[in-house]
C-alpha cells in the first residue's frame, strides 16, 4: 500500500474531480445534449418541447438528457445556426426565412399571402413542398425532422400609428428579422425595414430604434411587446414556422432506438404545440387590447397587389425556380 505524505494526500484529492470527492457520482447520462430555441420559455413551443425531453430522458433511463436552452440563451438566431452545423449545439428550432441564408429554397412558405389559413400551411409543409424543402435542407448538412412547428400568421405592431392601407407602410421604420424575404417584402411595400436579432426587438421598440415590428399574436404576448406597442394591425401577411434542426453527427451517434424516440417525442411535441399557438393566435386579441393594443383589420388584397406591383412574386418565383414555385402554387392557387 503507497502512504503518501499528508501534503501529498491533499494535493492529490484537490486534483480529483470534484464529483468523486464531494460525492458518489449520480449516473451520468452517455449522452448529454443541448436543445436551443429563440423563443420566451412560457411560449407553447418550449413548454411542449420541454415535456418531450423529460419523456425523452424517462424513456432513454436517463442515457439521453436533452437540456432546453430558451430565449437565445445560446446566442441570436444566427449564432446558433452556426453552432448546430458545428455541433456545439445539437438541436435547434428556427424560422424556415432565417434558415435560408443556408438553404435559400427554405424561405419558400413565407412568400406574402400564399397560405389562406393554417390548414393550408400546414397542408403544404406536412406534404410535398414540405418534403421538398426538408431534402433541400438535408443536402446543406442538417437534419430538419417531419413536423414544423407552428410560429402563425404575423401582424404589423407599431408605435406610432395603425397600418389601415399599403400607404401606411410607406417610410416605417420596422423591424425584421435576419432574413432576404422579409426585407424584400417591406422594401417593396416602400418601408424602412431594419433587420434586428429577436432577443433585441423589445429593446429597439422601446428605445424608438425601430417604430413597428411584426409577428403572431402569441408572440407579440409572450415577448410582451404590448408594453412597448400601440397599435396592432391585422394584415396576416405571412405564415411562418419553426423547424426543428439536428446535427447529424449528434444525432447519428444516437442508438437507433434512442433516433427514434427523440424523433417521435419531438414530432409529437409540434402537433401539441400547433393547437397551443393556434388557440392563442386567435383568442389573445382581446387580452391584447386590455393590455393596451389598438386593433384594426385590414383588407389582405390591397397589400398583396402592393406587392404584385413592385414586383415581388415575380423576383421571388425567380428566386425559387419555376419547379419549387408550383409546388407551392399546388397548395394556395396562382400568386402574383
Ligand atoms: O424573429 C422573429 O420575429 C421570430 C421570433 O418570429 C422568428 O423567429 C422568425
Amino acid at each position: 500500500m503507497i502512504k503518501l505524505s499528508r501534503r501529498a494526500a491533499v494535493a492529490g484529492a484537490a486534483a480529483l474531480p470534484l464529483v468523486s470527492v464531494m460525492s458518489r457520482p449520480a449516473r451520468a447520462a452517455d449522452f448529454s445534449y443541448k436543445l436551443a430555441t429563440n423563443l420566451p420559455p412560457t411560449h407553447p413551443l418550449n413548454v411542449r418541447i420541454s415535456e418531450a425531453l423529460a419523456n425523452i430522458k424517462q424513456q432513454t433511463a436517463g442515457k439521453l438528457d436533452i437540456t432546453l436552452f430558451p430565449n437565445s440563451t445560446l446566442g441570436t438566431d444566427p449564432v446558433m445556426l452556426s453552432e448546430v452545423r458545428s455541433g456545439a449545439i445539437q438541436f435547434f428550432t428556427l424560422s424556415p426565412l432565417i434558415l435560408s441564408t443556408l438553404v435559400p429554397a427554405s424561405a419558400i412558405n413565407g412568400v406574402g399571402f400564399a397560405f389562406k389559413d393554417e390548414k393550408t400551411a400546414f397542408a403544404a409543409m406536412d406534404g410535398k413542398l414540405g418534403e421538398y424543402v426538408r431534402g433541400e435542407i438535408s443536402k446543406r448538412g442538417l437534419i430538419a425532422f417531419e413536423n414544423i412547428f407552428d410560429n402563425g400568421f404575423r401582424q404589423i405592431t407599431t408605435s406610432n400609428r395603425p397600418i389601415n392601407t399599403p400607404a401606411d407602410l410607406k417610410s416605417l421604420r420596422i423591424r425584421v428579422p435576419p432574413a432576404a424575404l422579409w426585407t424584400s417584402m417591406f422594401k417593396d411595400f416602400d418601408a424602412a425595414p431594419t433587420t434586428i436579432s429577436f432577443n433585441e426587438v423589445y429593446t429597439s421598440l422601446q428605445t424608438k430604434i425601430v417604430d413597428a415590428q411584426e409577428n403572431p399574436l402569441a408572440i407579440i404576448n409572450s415577448a410582451k411587446l404590448y408594453e412597448v406597442q400601440k397599435y396592432c394591425s391585422l394584415t396576416n401577411h405571412m405564415w411562418d414556422g419553426f423547424w426543428l434542426l439536428a446535427n447529424p453527427a449528434a444525432f447519428n451517434k444516437l442508438p437507433a432506438d434512442f433516433q427514434a424516440i427523440v424523433r417521435k417525442e419531438l414530432n409529437a411535441a409540434a402537433l401539441r404545440q400547433r393547437v397551443d399557438v393556434a388557440a392563442l393566435n386567435s383568442s389573445l386579441q382581446s387580452s391584447l387590447a386590455k393590455q393596451g393594443l389598438a386593433f384594426n383589420n385590414t383588407v389582405p388584397a390591397a397589400f398583396r397587389n402592393a406587392l404584385a406591383q413592385a414586383g415581388f412574386y415575380k423576383y421571388w418565383k425567380g428566386q425559387f425556380g419555376a419547379q419549387p414555385w408550383s409546388l407551392l402554387e399546388s397548395y394556395t392557387g396562382p400568386l402574383g
